[in-house]
């Protein structure tokens, strides 16, 4: 019997190795191949174990419909560490009549002889080395040469079409949602899914993985520096929740979604309001920019699946603001004015301080300066009765 060997964490196992195990069956005539995934240290913890039983699975999957290919957790199982060598031998001495060929990559020639007990591997298996067209031949073969002198390694190449996939990059394309397809067995890419495998932070609260995943798709919604400036108002609304003893996932989650319909055009804003009954006020048509607002809470319910009406309502109110804010309408209202990236605005470092120490004192600042910017600007920035109103409210005060 000619068997390869084949290991690896296989975490996941993909197809860059079946692929050479494949070619290693056909053109060395080997009746099977037995892919060994390697065991941790010798101290396993509990998250250990379970992640060599999704690998252990993920081999299992990938090979059911291949006769010529088997699986052994031997060295999952070992209560050592253990090694080729240590694998080789055990294998040897169980099946005496087997003949083993040791599969590795071309990359792993290089540090064979850093291996434990290098010779021993030599003696025991012949060498398959998957070669890839992107490796320096010459290197490959003085290196070969090299073991088979010191160690009368029995070195044969593996021809192989170039497949640059790996189980790290597999890992990171999951964390951050890309598709995994064809680069795994469909069963594994399934089992990944289902196992919710690779995960950006694994054993995070569903609040975080609440968070994850609208921040994922705001990125796509808004540019990049839009995106930029809600991470910055997100923050900073929980920094003035901490401040005012409010709930500071609530606040961060309406920061986070206060623009979340800005990068919206127009057009499509209007089109949102007359199709789902939003009222839009004549001088919303005139600006509709101030849909966002609005718009943002509308999609923040349907898309984002906000239920908290203080929130809907924050976005809501958080360009012109309202008379008789909530706290939470006055967190996202400042933060969304003072958060880092800005810059633009008059008395922001004053603006900075004091909202810190008194949000309605803050409030009076912002209002009374974005009244004056936008009655100092020549073009035809109405203002929003809204914003008087408000301005009004808090300071008791005349615009001029
Ligand atoms: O969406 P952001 O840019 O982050 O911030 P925002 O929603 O507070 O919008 C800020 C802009 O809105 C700023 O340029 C001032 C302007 N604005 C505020 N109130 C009014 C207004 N513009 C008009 N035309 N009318 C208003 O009443
Ligand atoms: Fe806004
Ligand atoms: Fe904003």
């Amino acid at each position: 019997m000619r068997i390869g060997i084949i290991g690896g964490t296989f975490d996941p196992i993909h197809i860059g190795h079946l692929i050479i195990a494949q070619n290693a069956v056909t053109q060395y005539h080997l009746d099977q191949i037995l892919f060994i995934p390697t065991g941790h240290s010798p101290h396993k913890d509990d998250k250990e174990i379970e992640q060599s039983a999704h690998r252990l699975e993920m081999i299992r999957l990938s090979i059911k419909n291949n006769p010529d290919f088997y699986f052994s957790a031997m060295e999952i199982n070992a209560a050592r560490t253990s090694y080729t060598y240590l694998t080789l031998q055990e294998l040897h001495r169980t099946y005496p009549d087997w003949e083993l060929y040791f599969i590795m990559g071309a990359d792993s020639l290089d540090y064979l002889d850093k291996w434990m007990e290098p010779a021993e591997i030599c003696r025991l298996a012949t060498l398959l080395v998957a070669i890839r067209d992107d490796l320096d031949m010459n290197q490959i073969k003085n290196k070969a040469a090299e073991l088979k002198r010191l160690y009368e390694a029995d070195i044969r190449p593996i021809i192989t079409p170039n497949v640059s996939v790996s189980s790290h990059n597999i890992r990171e394309r999951v964390a951050k949602g890309e598709p995994i397809r064809y680069l795994v067995t469909p069963e594994v890419e399934e089992y990944i899914a289902h196992q919710c495998l690779y995960q950006e932070d694994e054993g995070q609260t569903p609040m975080n993985e609440r968070f994850n995943k609208i921040k994922k798709a705001l990125k796509k919604e808004l540019d990049k520096d839009r995106y930029e400036h809600t991470l910055g108002v997100m923050y900073t609304s929980a920094c003035l929740a901490m401040a005012n003893d409010y709930d500071m996932e609530k606040a961060q989650l309406a920061g986070l979604l206060h623009d979340c319909a800005k990068c919206i055009p127009n057009e499509k804003k209007l089109k949102i309001c007359a199709k789902n009954n939003i009222p839009v006020t004549q001088v919303e048509k005139d600006n509709p920019f101030l849909l966002h607002a609005k718009v943002g809470a509308f999609l923040a319910r349907v898309l984002y699946e906000v239920e908290d009406e203080e929130i809907l309502h924050a976005i809501s109110v958080h360009t012109t603001g309202a008379p008789a804010m909530n706290t939470l309408d006055k967190i996202v209202f400042i933060a969304d004015y003072i958060e880092p990236k800005r810059d633009k605005a008059a008395n922001l470092k004053e603006i900075r301080k004091t909202a810190f120490e008194d949000l309605d004192e803050a409030l009076k600042m912002i209002l009374s300066d974005t009244i004056h910017y936008l009655n100092g600007s020549k073009n035809d920035k109405n203002i929003d009765p809204m914003t008087i109103e408000t301005y009004h409210y808090y300071t008791g005060g005349s615009h001029e």
